[in-house]
């Protein structure tokens, strides 16, 4: 109500109506005084002197301003003291102390001044702060903004690595898969090379195979003009152990045979499976005495192979033919054919024999003591 009461003086004043204004400043004097609101106090005080001027009591005026601005107005709000200043100015104007009405008048200006430049740097800081506010809401903004792409981007890389990975995974999933393929494939076409090529019951060379083998002997020998010998194993009385002792005992004799093949032969030899019981033993760089000498150790070593109780009283023997490569070989048949000559001749002379075919035996007086031994 005081604050309300100090306005309505001030708006009196300037209409004019100075009793009126007289009796809301002095109400509100009274409240302030209660309060002990010093500063509000000197400011009613203040609109007190004007009324005192405007009703011709200038030294009443100049009294109530002096106690007003008893500290130079050092102890009020520096905006209001100006105007105290400037009616102090006009009071001693009124009371023709001009050298005092001069002075306020220069303080007037001064504090004028002083209240002016506060304001203004007042206004700059806030502004200054306003400013300073407003860039750091726009950097904030845009560090948000940089985040989110920040954000956005880390989590674009994430699904991209999640993709990567997952190709990764798939592509190694396809190689490994392919590679399994490819190896079960290899494998299957090794097992497949390898049953086209070996006999199932022995493990030798099967009788396609052994062609081959003879082949590249005989081609190879004739070519470094070397010797190479043949021979064509046969079992004696097969069909014999089999009725005597069974199939599977014949089986195992045939087995036995190509064990004991593996044991007696040099590196270079090579014994197949020609079919049934028979086999054909290809010997390279190898004449007359040593293939005799070969053949003589598989002989002994073969007589040896036990039979069951069935087979009491029965051995196993091979009879062979044996043929050296020369002049008068002109194919691997014709080879092979003069060796099956020569195990004919050997079975018609009783079995459990080596014998080598004519053209070769008639040169090499070396067997023919071998052969008759
Ligand atoms: P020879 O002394 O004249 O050669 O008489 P042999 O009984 O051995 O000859 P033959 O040709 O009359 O009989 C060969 C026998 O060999 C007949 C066949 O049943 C047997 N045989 C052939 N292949 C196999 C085989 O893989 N296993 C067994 N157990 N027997 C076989
Ligand atoms: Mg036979
Ligand atoms: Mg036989």
């Amino acid at each position: 109500m005081a604050f309300a009461d100090v306005r309505v003086c001030e708006a009196r004043i300037e209409l004019g109506h100075l009793n009126q204004a007289l009796a809301s400043c002095n109400s509100a004097l009274k409240t302030f005084t209660a309060s002990n609101f010093a500063d509000e106090t000197k400011e009613t005080q203040g609109l007190l002197a004007r009324i005192q001027l405007a009703q011709g009591h200038p030294e009443r005026a100049l009294a109530t301003l002096n106690v007003v601005l008893d500290h130079n107005g050092d102890d009020m709000q520096p905006r209001r003291v100006a105007s105290l200043y400037e009616w102090r100015a006009s009071t001693n104007g009124a009371l023709h102390n001009y050298r005092d009405a001069y002075n306020d008048l220069n303080e007037y200006v001064r504090r004028y001044t002083l209240s002016n430049d506060a304001d203004r740097t007042r206004q700059a800081a806030a502004l200054r702060a306003r400013f300073e506010t407003d860039r750091e809401i726009e950097r904030n903004a845009l560090l948000k903004r940089e985040l989110d792409v920040a954000q956005e981007q880390s989590q674009r890389q994430a699904q991209q690595l999640r993709w990567n990975a997952f190709a990764a995974a798939s592509g190694v999933a396809v190689i490994a898969l392919l590679a399994y393929f490819l190896i079960s494939n290899l494998r299957f076409r090794q097992e497949l090379v390898r049953l086209a090529r070996q006999d199932g019951l022995t493990g030798l060379p099967n009788r396609r195979r052994t062609v081959e083998l003879a082949t590249v002997a005989l081609e190879s020998a004739i070519a470094n003009d070397l010797p190479l010998t043949i021979a064509i194993i046969d079992m004696d009385h097969f069909k014999f152990i089999n009725d005597r002792c069974g199939h599977a005992t014949g089986d195992h004799v045939l087995k036995e045979f190509s064990r004991i093949s593996r044991e007696t032969l040099r590196d270079p030899d090579v014994l197949g499976r020609w079919g049934g019981e028979e086999f054909l033993l290809i010997m390279p760089n190898a004449d007359l005495e040593v293939a005799m000498a070969t053949l003589e150790r598989l002989r002994t070593r073969v007589f040896g192979i036990r039979l069951p109780s069935s087979g009491a009283g029965l051995r196993v023997s091979l009879s062979a033919g044996l043929a050296l490569h020369g002049k008068h070989v002109r194919s691997l048949d014709e080879f092979i054919a003069r060796a099956d000559s020569a195990l004919y001749v050997a079975k018609n002379e009783g079995r459990d024999l080596v014998r080598v075919s004519d053209e070769n035996f008639l040169t090499s007086s070396g067997i023919r003591r071998a052969t008759r031994q």
